[in-house]
């Protein structure tokens, strides 16, 4: 999954590298011992607290998971993958007596709030779909860092962050989509937000001046959920060209890929695109990140000396 190019994003990101994005002035120091989590809400039969000794007393998953921030421009830096320990948000749900609304669930918004009462909302069908929603208490081998999230946060692979994995999570209603609107929603952002399917390049960096010959083109590209099928890349208004993909860990990961180009003296305008398992290649038409994801193409100039 790890191609060997310098100057490309690290496959797994470093807790001390990983983007943070949130509203807390001052990071919330939880106290584990004092933690509970609260089930609660529309088609609960079991309402059900959970201390954080009875969550680690159950059956974990590790996987790894991309994380992307609704806020990220094209080529922006909002997104980071790392290997995610937690307990599997599904089978606490089912305990609860939770149905997703294609078997007849009642609710079909599963809002999380934080104990510094934020709220965030995910589409209870995707939580109970089988991916690997979860309730994760480490990251990359290590307890979650008080930046993102401990003791416990959420993650929905496939879904933009802030419709999908609260910090500090303690609280878990079930409601509808109708009946209320989470923090960022009533602040004009999407009740819903896949992620969408997004290519960067890594290096060369704009502006580079790099030398006539083979010069190697690399980055990552996602769609978290979907997976990456194909990275093309295009030099100025030339035919679009395969890239080389690295091994693909799963559809929730991104994937890097790589592309050797036979760079000629001048300036040169280097542009990425990607598709998605679905067959689906990534849309030209750029939008801004509000209300429900940055779409269009990374593209950086270079000049060849
Ligand atoms: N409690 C809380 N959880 C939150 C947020 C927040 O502001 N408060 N921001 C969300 C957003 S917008 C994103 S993109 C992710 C970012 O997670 P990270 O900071 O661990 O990268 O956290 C989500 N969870
Ligand atoms: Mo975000």
């Amino acid at each position: 999954v790890q191609l060997k190019v310098p100057g490309i994003t690290a496959f797994t990101t470093p807790n001390s590298d990983f983007y943070r994005v949130d509203t807390a002035l001052t990071v919330p120091k939880v106290d584990a011992g004092t933690w509970r989590l609260r089930i609660h809400g529309k088609g609960v039969t079991r309402p059900r607290t959970y201390t954080l000794d009875q969550l680690l007393a159950r059956p974990l998953i590790e996987r790894d998971i991309t994380l992307t921030c609704v806020s990220n421009e094209v080529g922006g830096p909002y997104i980071g993958n790392a290997r995610w320990l937690g307990v599997p948000l599904a089978d606490l749900l089912e305990e609860a007596g939770v149905r997703p609304p294609s078997k007849g669930g009642r609710a079909d918004q599963l809002v999380a709030r934080s104990v510094d009462g934020m709220t965030l909302g995910s589409p209870v069908e995707d939580v109970m779909d089988g991916r690997d929603a979860m309730l994760a208490v480490g990251m990359n081998g290590d307890p979650l860092p008080f930046d993102h999230g401990f003791p416990v946060r959420m993650l929905v692979p496939g879904l933009y962050g802030y419709v999908s994995a609260c910090k500090w999570i303690e609280d878990i209603e079930l409601t509808t989509f109708d009946a209320y609107d989470p923090y960022w929603v009533k602040r004009k952002w999407a009740r819903r937000a896949p992620i969408k399917t997004q290519s960067r390049i890594d290096t060369p960096k704009p502006f580079a001046r790099p030398t006539v010959g083979t010069v190697t083109v690399a980055g990552v590209a996602w769609a978290q959920h979907r997976g990456i099928t194909r990275v093309q890349i295009r030099v100025d208004d030339g035919p679009w060209q395969d890239a080389d993909l690295a091994a693909q860990a799963g559809v929730d990961t991104w994937r890097q890929w790589s592309y050797r180009w036979n760079a000629t003296p001048g300036g040169h305008n280097i542009t990425v695109r990607a598709t998605d398992g679905t067959g689906q290649t990534q849309t030209e038409q750029r939008t801004r990140t509000i209300p429900d994801g940055a779409s269009g193409r990374h593209s950086v100039f270079v000049t060849v000396t």
